[in-house]
């Protein structure tokens, strides 16, 4: 059994839980925050066979898109001491998937 930890994008978490769901994989939902945007994002927990890993990381791809978010970036400051920034660009998602191997489950 692996355990399937797979963070992507707010706006794209209904669909993927949607798309799980609806073909009877089990998932948890868990709000998180990404370290360096500081921005929410969702992080999925799917227990899965092993032989059911390679459909739920294509459901992934299907329902997780690339976007380009902008990201604010101290330049400098004026001479009264007001903080200049300048937008850069950051290619975000689809999905960051790690897989684990699980030693034991059980639901008591
Ligand atoms: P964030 O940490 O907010 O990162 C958002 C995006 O910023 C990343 O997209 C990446 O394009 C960029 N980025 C992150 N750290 C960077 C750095 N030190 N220098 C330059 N650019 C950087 P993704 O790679 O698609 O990651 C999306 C989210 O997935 C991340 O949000 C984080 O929450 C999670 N993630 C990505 N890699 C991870 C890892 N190795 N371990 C744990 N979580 C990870």
């Amino acid at each position: 059994m692996k355990l399937i930890v797979a963070t992507i994008q707010d706006q794209d978490a209904d669909r993927v839980i949607g798309s799980l769901t609806e073909q009877g994989y089990r998932v948890t939902r868990i709000g998180t925050t990404g370290g360096f945007l500081q921005q929410g994002n969702t992080t999925l927990l799917v227990g899965v066979d092993d032989n059911q890993v390679s459909p739920v990381i294509n459901i992934l791809k299907v329902h997780s898109q690339r976007r380009t978010q902008y990201m604010p970036m101290a330049t400098g400051a004026t001479p009264n001491g007001v903080a200049l920034y300048n937008y850069v660009e950051v290619e975000v998602g689809g999905a960051t998937v790690f897989i684990l191997d699980v030693d034991h489950f059980e639901q008591v």
